[in-house]
């Protein structure tokens, strides 16, 4: 049988992959819902053998974001790093990755900093959850950064892309003139806290996408109670003329901005992602609802799982319009839920006797 993947030969994640698997299975943002990614890969037929997840014919690609927030981090991590080092998956580069060696990093002693990421009580509470779970587990916890500074940050095939935020076709083909990789590397990640620097630039639109600032220093505060001066932006609006044609973030404009004009340099700021390019996969963006392509060449993975929403995947097989059944997801229920639901177990057991 030939498809579209298995017939390429550029695939990045090594020359093996296209020839083992005949599909993909792209997941999205997991920040420590370790148990519901076992949930996740059991529906999608994956079984653990020899203590690591795998499945005959497909590979699982995860978009990054493995880290922070969730209650089963140091479980996610391992077993995504199992699966990937078993050649069973693997992972590009989260923000929250790039951001754990950053904070975790001493910085230059000319620099005047103590971190290349600054310990400010903003990026603290970031990371708690993920520092007080491996507060008892210091090795394996410097092993996986170890192992984050060298993740790819974006791969491809004749077929397909995966990348955390935001695909930018130029500054791509710069970063592997330059490097000659797909990967990060401590030099990388050294220059990228530089302001201005070419690593600077790449790893934020790649990680983190692209922004507008909001004008007249206004500010917006999200739903988890941050301020913010930024909003966060489509990479494929066509021509667009205002704010709302390309905002694309869970906390809607003030009514006073949405329909505001968008300036040239602000249309400057942004990138764009043509309809006819090869399928698109990424995380990065906290969606909310039903999961579904954004676009026929563009899927967003990330459903909020750890805010209650779904981890989600998309079952890839080299199709070149996305189609809206093949995402897979599994809910992730608020502790409140899952009491209700044992009670409600427990009754049913008791009037079955
Ligand atoms: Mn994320």
């Amino acid at each position: 049988m030939h498809n579209a993947v298995t017939d390429h030969t550029d695939f990045e994640g090594g020359s093996d992959a296209y020839h083992r698997y005949s599909g993909f299975d792209i997941i999205g943002d997991i920040h420590g819902c370790g148990t519901t990614l076992k949930a996740l890969l059991e529906r999608l037929g994956y079984q653990k053998k020899a203590g690591i997840y795998q499945h005959a014919s497909r590979q699982a690609l995860f978009v990054g974001d493995v880290v922070d927030r969730g209650p089963h981090i140091r479980q996610a991590l391992s077993i995504v790093y199992d699966m990937v080092s078993a050649g069973h998956a693997q992972m590009v580069m989260g923000n929250h990755e790039y951001n754990a060696i950053c904070y975790m990093t001493p910085a230059p002693a000319e620099s005047g900093h103590t971190f290349l990421r600054e310990h400010t009580p903003h990026h603290n509470r970031l990371i708690a959850e993920t520092l007080e779970q491996f507060a008892n587990h210091r090795e394996d916890w410097s092993d996986y950064l170890q192992w984050f500074s060298e993740l790819p940050l974006f791969m491809e095939t004749q077929a397909f892309r995966v990348v955390h935020a935001c695909w930018d076709s130029d500054m791509i083909a710069q970063y592997r003139e330059r490097y000659g990789s797909n990967r990060i590397s401590l030099a990388v990640i050294n220059e990228s806290v530089q302001k201005g620097s070419f690593a600077s630039i790449v790893t934020d639109r790649l990680m983190r996408g692209t922004d507008i600032k909001l004008p007249d220093k206004q500010v917006i505060r999200s739903r988890d109670g941050h301020e913010r001066r930024f909003f966060r932006t489509k990479f494929w609006a066509k021509k667009p003329a205002t704010y709302a044609d390309v905002v694309f973030q869970p906390d809607p404009l003030p009514d006073t901005l949405i329909e505001r004009v968008l300036t040239k340099k602000e249309k400057k700021r942004l990138s764009h992602y043509g309809e006819n390019e090869r399928p698109l996969f990424f995380g990065h963006y906290w969606l909310q609802g039903r999961p579904m392509p954004v676009r026929n060449n563009l899927a967003c993975l990330d459903y909020s799982a750890v805010k209650y929403g779904r981890l989600v995947a998309y079952r890839m097989d080299g199709e070149q319009q996305l189609d809206p059944s093949k995402f897979v997801w599994v809910y992730v229920n608020t502790p409140e839920y899952e009491a209700m639901k044992s009670a409600t177990q427990h009754s049913d057991d008791f009037y079955g006797e």
